[in-house]
This record gives structure tokens, sequence and C-alpha cells, in this order.
């Protein structure tokens, strides 16, 4: 009977997570550049799922490397750190954002244009890996915190 039940549950998730392969939904995401060889993204990340989601690593073929990143102000001065671990709460949301948590792009394969868009496959380990296509916005305001981002 149990067993009943948890496959009508499985059966019963909506579309875009099994077409995800992931409870994880990304939202309002975009990329931009720093300088010629070096970006960022910025995201929304939705967890529909039961199990608290963890994001482990990210790929892309937009660069030679993607780091995930925080933005912290040390003595008066942002820096940039390795992020402590990205957990997407169940039935919750991370924000990737500027003056935060972000993926680090680094080694740009060709420079960041607007109207581009950058290809990234997030590994969340157990919940699984979503593929998400984010559009550059070299021009999109920081929503808060600061502006540097220099590498
Ligand atoms: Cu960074």
């Amino acid at each position: 009977m149990k067993k009943l039940i948890a496959t009508v549950l499985l059966t019963g998730l909506p579309l875009a997570a099994l077409a995800e392969g992931s409870a994880i939904m990304v939202h309002d995401g975009y990329a931009r550049a720093a300088n010629p060889r070096s970006g960022a993204a910025f995201m929304t990340l939705m967890n529909s799922g039961t199990a608290d989601c963890t994001l482990a690593s990210v790929q892309t073929p937009a660069s030679e490397k993607a780091e995930l990143h925080t933005s912290k102000e040390v003595d008066g001065v942002m820096k940039m750190l390795p992020a402590d671990p990205i957990v997407v709460p169940a039935g919750g949301e991370a924000t990737l954002a500027r003056g935060g948590d972000h993926v680090m792009l680094m080694g740009l394969t060709q420079p960041l244009a607007n109207g581009d868009e950058v290809a990234l496959t997030l590994d969340f380990g157990d919940c699984g890996t979503v593929e998400a296509k984010l559009p550059v916005d070299n021009d999109r305001k920081a929503d808060a915190g600061g502006e540097s981002h220099a590498h």
C-alpha cells in the first residue's frame, strides 16, 4: 500500500520538475560581464520538492571555469570568496544576486554581449541537475549591494 501511494505521489509531480529531473527551477536569471575575460551569473533558485537541495557545482561552455562565489565586505572593502554551500530549502528559494552569492564565470570563451545566452548546468547532487539558459544583460542595475567585481 505504501508503494502505491509513493507511485501516485511521484506521477503527480509537476511536468516541469519531471522534465528537469529535479524539483529545482531557475527564475529571473541573467549573466553579465565584469570584463572581457570574466563575468557572473545571478538567479533565484526555487525548490518545489520535499528535500533541501544544495548547489554543488556549475558547468558552462561559456567559460573555462565556473565557481560559486560570494561577495562580502571585509574591513570596508568588497571581496569575493568561495561561497558557503548554497542550500535551496524544501519549498523555499535561494537567491544569487549582486553583492552576494553568484556563479563566477572565469576565462570567458568569448566576451558576454547583450542578447547572448549563457547555458549553465547546475548540479544539485542527489536533487539532480538543472539546465538553464540565461540572457546576458550587462545593463541591468544591481538590485542591492555592492558593485565591486574585480578579479
Ligand atoms: Cu565572483
